[in-house]
């Protein structure tokens, strides 16, 4: 039978359709362009990280071209950074100085971003870093980027993380109220000494879904809500917590960094990618993917690249996407192939990412499938059970076997589609 996750207290119909969203990464880190976590890796004091603040200044920034080119690729909903770890806010928090508002750029970046995507009938999501390494409250641990200094250390006696904890949860009230209806919630990260307690996440989490009831928390507070969320890798199967599925999401970079990174060379091809949102579904997941914008408030042409491509393929197969998942039990993917399942329209989709010898077979599949066509052009694929010829080569009884053109058919990765009887 078809898998179905535990219910949670969010709304996941919708995300457990849409399948497919952009994550963006903007912050000051932008500017020196070499990893979003620049600041701690190189050990930056806030004084020196202050050039960033008083350079900041997008001038290009513009949200309807990003949110077409992520509707262009077949996306559907996106998450931002409203502030990561750097601390530096996207909106105009009355909680803080250290926002977009008070650089040279001046303005708000948030709510346009928001309009954009809302016009795109894209769902709205806010990442929010509970780790902040700019708040004078927030105590240096071994995290921190001034954990080797000294004086900051001792500077901890002064601190005090209750203040830290109502900024967070004030910010966070700001986000929920002044955007209008807010889709996910995707709190980012805990540790030992900086978790729960010191978020107090059940209160937190209280407080967000009195906010914006049905709004789509992930797992990061410490306490499992409605997403588990696999960074950086493709599960090898459907997500579990205690033996049982749940509704989950893979995020992914472009090229390994969050955050835009000029100089990074491994990117990931559109091929690559096309194959990753494709295993996520067909193990009843999605994939939130990623783009660093560049300081001057663009999408650099290596993302655009691939988000074209991508929705060269979406264009043709986002019915083997959205609504679809793992395929029921009784189908298993043969070698080199991922299958994905709508419930709905009971049609089985097979996604062939190395295209073999004009057989292809199906074990298990006979006397189940109706009809059978190539998802970009609608070309018919003969089916055969047990071939009579050469005395059947080594096919089983059970095995249905399609016939494909010799040639791959001229897309990223070919898809075919079975009704089912
Ligand atoms: C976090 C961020 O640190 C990162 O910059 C990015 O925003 C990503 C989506 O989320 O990445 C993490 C979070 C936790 C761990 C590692 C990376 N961890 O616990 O090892």
């Amino acid at each position: 039978m078809t898998l179905h996750p535990v219910p949670t207290d969010g709304d996941t119909s919708w995300f457990v359709r849409d399948r497919f969203g952009l994550f963006i990464h903007w912050g000051l880190y932008a500017l020196p362009a070499r990893h979003e976590w620049v600041k701690n890796q190189e050990r930056i004091a806030d004084a020196d990280y202050e050039k960033y603040f008083r350079h900041f200044d997008p001038d290009l920034y513009d949200p309807a071209a990003w949110a077409a080119a992520a509707a262009g690729a077949g996306m559907k909903y996106f998450v931002v950074t409203t502030k990561h770890h750097e601390g530096f806010c996207l909106w105009d928090s009355e909680l803080t100085d250290y926002k977009a508002t008070n650089t040279p750029y001046g303005k708000d970046l948030l709510h346009p971003m928001v309009d954009a995507f809302r016009a795109q009938n894209m769902k709205v999501g806010f990442y929010h870093s509970l780790i902040d390494w700019h708040h004078p409250d927030y105590t240096v641990d071994h995290v921190h980027p001034m954990r080797d200094n000294e004086a900051a250390r001792a500077g901890n006696a002064q601190k005090d993380m209750g203040r830290y904890r109502e900024y967070l949860w004030g910010q966070s009230r700001e986000l929920l109220t002044g955007f209008g209806k807010v889709d996910i919630l995707w709190y980012d990260f805990s540790y030992e000494g900086k978790g729960k307690e010191q978020w107090q996440s059940e209160g937190l989490i209280q407080m967000v879904r009195q906010l914006q009831p049905g709004i789509i928390l992930n797992d990061r507070l410490q306490i499992d809500q409605d997403i588990k969320t696999p960074e950086q890798y493709q599960p090898r199967e459907w997500v579990k917590v205690d033996g049982k599925p749940v509704v989950w999401e893979a995020c992914q970079t472009f090229s390994g960094s969050w955050g835009y990174y000029r100089d990074e060379e491994s990117w990931k091809s559109v091929d690559q990618l096309v194959r990753m949102l494709i295993d996520s579904v067909s193990k009843g997941g999605n994939l939130l993917l990623n783009v660093g914008p560049t300081g001057r408030g663009e999408f650099d042409y290596r993302a655009l690249d691939r988000l074209a491509g991508m929705g060269e393929w979406m264009k043709r197969h986002a019915r083997s996407i959205y609504g679809c998942t793992q395929a029921p039990d009784e189908f298993q993917a043969p070698q080199d192939c991922r299958l994905t399942y709508n419930p709905e329209t009971r049609r089985l989709y097979v996604h062939v990412f190395a295209w073999p010898f004009v057989e292809l077979h199906l074990d298990g599949f006979a006397g189940k499938v109706e009809y059978a066509q190539l998802l970009n052009d609608a070309s018919e694929i003969k089916m055969e059970g047990r071939p009579d010829w050469q005395g059947g080569h080594d096919v089983g009884a059970g095995t249905l076997t399609l016939r494909l053109p010799v040639k791959k058919p001229n897309v990223t990765v070919p898809v075919i589609e079975l009704f089912l009887k």
